[in-house]
């Protein structure tokens, strides 16, 4: 049987981060993580990371379909956190940036993570935007490097 698993090693890759300014407090946790994982365990040099600010959740599936579409990318990290507010907003939010997110990658065959939180309050940002429950940047960072190489490998 041959077996395809994906590595998390990529030093070669080329990785861009798409990440919203708006609840730029958790937001900018989400990204130390991902810049973590990608530097300490994808061993990816700084000058192969692009970072794209868009004003919120909204915006990062166009962003994400534009960097996509360059071609210049091995993968595309979007992070973001929408937090539910008194008002309808968080759905519509959230179902475009979702679907908007996942969407690019079938398209293009790009890679690309969802590290956007959706939560109810902001302390369950705070929980998964790197205390009590992980950092979601941290682990998009690591489905990025895992499905540049999953990806190349069938390929090859
Ligand atoms: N954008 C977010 O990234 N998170 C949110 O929680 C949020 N809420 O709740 O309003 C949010 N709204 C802004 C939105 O992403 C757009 O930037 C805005 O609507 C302009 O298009």
């Amino acid at each position: 049987m041959k077996i395809i698993e994906g590595v998390t090693l990529a030093p070669d890759a080329c990785i861009a981060i798409v990440t919203a300014r708006f609840n730029t407090f958790i937001n900018k946790n989400l990204l130390h993580g991902a810049n973590d994982v990608l530097k300490r365990i994808g061993q990816i040099a700084d000058d192969n990371i692009t970072l794209v600010w868009v004003p919120g959740a909204y915006e990062l599936p166009l962003a994400v379909k534009v960097l996509a579409n360059t071609k210049k990318y091995d993968a595309v990290i979007a992070l973001g956190a929408i937090i539910r507010g008194s008002t309808p907003h968080f759905e519509y939010v959230a179902g475009v940036a979702s679907s908007g997110i996942g969407s690019v990658s079938l398209n293009t065959e790009v890679p690309v993570s969802f590290g956007v939180l959706s939560t109810e309050s902001i302390e369950q940002a705070i929980e998964r935007s790197g205390t009590k429950f992980g950092n979601k940047g941290a682990e998009a960072a690591m489905s990025a490097l895992e499905m540049i190489n999953v990806i190349k490998a069938i390929k090859s």
